[in-house]
């Protein structure tokens, strides 16, 4: 009985820790975490994606670029200036420090695809390249998932074409 119980708590062990790195990716000294985007709108023609990168190594490294099937791909970053969100290129890159953990997320740190020709559906996959200075390139795929209603505000559908991103209001 007790051995049985054992094996069976293995088991679970096991197939948990499937479950929890089944999106998961490595590189380098880099992990990076759940990759994925929300279904978009009819006529959107722009989508945010999110992830977590956790730098394991003790030297920093940096995401310079990432590359998609889409039109453009950027990385972007929104923050508050005077009262308005902005949306802002991240012209540098983004510097994942050693030992430590960045967030994309809705109303933060983004990837950006853009000139989106049809709406993502939940349950596409997107295959995105990221770049790292140190740690090299790495394929990664996006999952769209459902939207939920509470990041409806911080969505990013809304922009478009414009110049500059100040007009969109995540
Ligand atoms: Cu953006």
């Amino acid at each position: 009985m007790t051995f049985f119980k054992t094996v069976l708590v293995a088991a679970v062990a096991v197939l948990a820790s499937n479950v929890a790195f089944a999106d998961d990716y490595k590189v380098g000294d880099l992990s990076i975490a759940h990759p994925k985007s929300f279904a978009t709108p009819p006529g959107s023609v722009t989508a945010a994606g999110y992830m977590t990168i956790t730098n394991h190594g003790d030297e920093d490294d940096r995401l310079i670029s990432i590359s998609s099937d889409f039109p453009r791909t950027m990385l972007h970053k929104s923050e508050e200036q005077d009262g308005v969100m902005k949306m802002l290129h991240q012209h540098d890159g983004v510097v994942i420090p050693a030992g430590e953990t960045v967030s994309f997320e809705p109303g933060g740190l983004h990837v950006m695809f853009m000139g989106l020709k049809k709406r993502l559906k939940e349950g596409e996959q997107n295959d995105v390249t990221l770049s790292f200075e140190n740690a090299g390139s790495v394929d990664v795929t996006f999952n769209v998932e459902k939207r939920k209603r509470s990041s409806k505000a911080k969505d990013h559908s809304g922009h478009g074409a414009k110049k500059d991103h100040s007009g969109h209001s995540n």
